[in-house]
C-alpha cells in the first residue's frame, strides 16, 4: 500500500474524464487500498481516483467516525435522485475552502464492488452528498465549479498564490 499524492486545484489533470473499469483486477484492488490509506491519512471522507491522477471510474467513501465503513464504488451510476439539500462541502484537492453546494438529497446508485459484483446503494444525507461529489470528480468536475465565475476566479488566484509560496 502507499500514500498517493493528491492533485491540487487548479491542476488541469483534475478535469480529465475517467474511463470505465473493464475488469476488477488485483491492480484495481491495490489502487483501492492505496486510495483508502491516502483518504484516511489526509484525513477525508471520500476520494476519487481522478484526485490521485488515475483516470478510471473508482471512488471510495467512509463517513464513519471509526474508519471501518468503507464504501468502494467502481463504475458508479446514479439511477434515481430526489429532493434537494444544501451542504457545506470541502475537497482534498481544494484545501481550506468550504462552500455550500445544492445537490440531490437522496440518490440510488449502482456500481461494482471490489469483487466485481453489481450492487445497489440507496443513500441520503452526507453519504448522498459525498457520492455526488466524488462522481463529479470522475467527469472532471470540481465542486467550486458550481460557484459564480467571480468566486472561481478569486479562488483560482488565491490557491495558485498559496501553491507558489509552498514551492
Ligand atoms: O473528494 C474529496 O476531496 C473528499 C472530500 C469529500 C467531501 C466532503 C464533504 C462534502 C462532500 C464531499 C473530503 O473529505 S473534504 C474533508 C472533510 O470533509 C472531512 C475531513 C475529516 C473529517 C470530516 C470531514
Ligand atoms: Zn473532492
Amino acid at each position: 500500500m502507499a500514500i498517493l499524492k493528491i492533485l491540487q486545484y487548479p491542476d488541469e489533470r483534475l478535469h480529465t474524464v475517467a474511463t470505465k473499469v473493464s475488469e476488477v483486477t488485483d491492480e484495481i484492488r491495490t489502487l483501492v487500498q492505496s486510495m483508502a490509506e491516502t483518504m484516511y491519512a489526509a484525513p477525508g471522507i471520500g476520494l476519487a481516483a481522478t484526485q490521485v491522477d488515475v483516470h478510471q471510474c473508482v471512488i471510495i467513501i467512509d463517513i464513519s467516525d471509526t474508519h471501518d465503513l468503507l464504501h468502494v464504488l467502481i463504475n458508479p451510476e446514479i439511477t434515481a435522485a430526489s429532493g434537494k439539500s444544501d451542504y457545506e462541502e470541502g475537497c482534498l484537492s481544494v484545501p481550506g475552502i468550504f462552500e455550500k453546494i445544492r445537490r440531490a438529497e437522496r440518490v440510488t446508485v449502482k456500481a461494482l464492488n471490489i469483487k466485481g459484483k453489481h450492487f445497489i446503494l440507496e443513500a441520503d444525507g452526507l453519504l448522498a452528498v459525498c457520492i455526488q461529489h466524488e462522481m463529479d470528480h470522475l467527469i472532471g468536475k470540481i465542486f467550486v465549479e458550481y460557484l459564480s465565475q467571480l468566486k472561481q476566479t478569486r479562488l483560482r488566484k488565491k490557491l495558485t498564490k498559496q501553491q507558489r509560496r509552498v514551492m
